[in-house]
């Protein structure tokens, strides 16, 4: 039973795991030793998403990931996160098989969506953001894996 009555979102083909948990950090290097050296998590991609105003670091943790993300500038999504709440826990993101298929859902769902169609992320993935007051507080990306 869901909340609304309606059937839960088709999770046998859409959702299928955490792909990756998202940390604000003020500087990416800064940030690194502490995951990488202390947790020995390996790094696995590092790069520049100027679209989505960041410095990404992805480490692996098993077959899912961290992603620490620093901002580029202030008047980006992250820079603005950081000034109103310090570093920490961003978002999370789920693996989708198919991303248009994922926000098509959500939205049918009632979901506010921040990207109604897919975007381009880190590594060339498609990603789509729920707005976090659709998910409880919770910044959720899907991300077409
Ligand atoms: N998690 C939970 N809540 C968040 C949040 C986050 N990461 N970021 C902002 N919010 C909340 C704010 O606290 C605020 O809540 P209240 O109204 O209760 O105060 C509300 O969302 C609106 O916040 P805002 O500061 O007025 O609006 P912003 O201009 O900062 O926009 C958001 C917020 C979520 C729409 C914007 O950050 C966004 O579009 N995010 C998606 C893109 C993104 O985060 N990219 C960086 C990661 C890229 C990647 O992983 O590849």
């Amino acid at each position: 039973m869901t909340l609304d009555g309606r059937p839960p979102l088709d999770s046998a083909p859409v959702f299928r795991r955490i792909d990756h948990i998202g940390v604000a950090v003020e500087d990416l290097d800064a940030a690194l030793p502490l995951w990488r050296d202390h947790f020995g998590m390996e790094l696995a991609h590092r790069e520049t998403v100027q679209e989505q105003g960041v410095e990404a670091a992805l480490l692996d943790v098993g077959e899912n990931h961290v992603e620490l993300l620093a901002p580029l500038g202030p008047d980006t999504p992250v820079g603005k996160f950081l000034a109103k709440r310090g570093p920490g826990l961003h978002h999370i993101a789920i693996a989708v098989s198919d991303i248009d298929q994922a926000i098509a859902e959500a939205r049918a769902k009632g979901m506010e969506m921040i990207d109604h169609e897919p975007r381009i992320g880190l590594n060339g993935t498609r990603i789509a953001f729920v707005h976090p007051k659709s998910v409880g507080g919770v910044l959720t990306e899907f991300v077409e894996t």
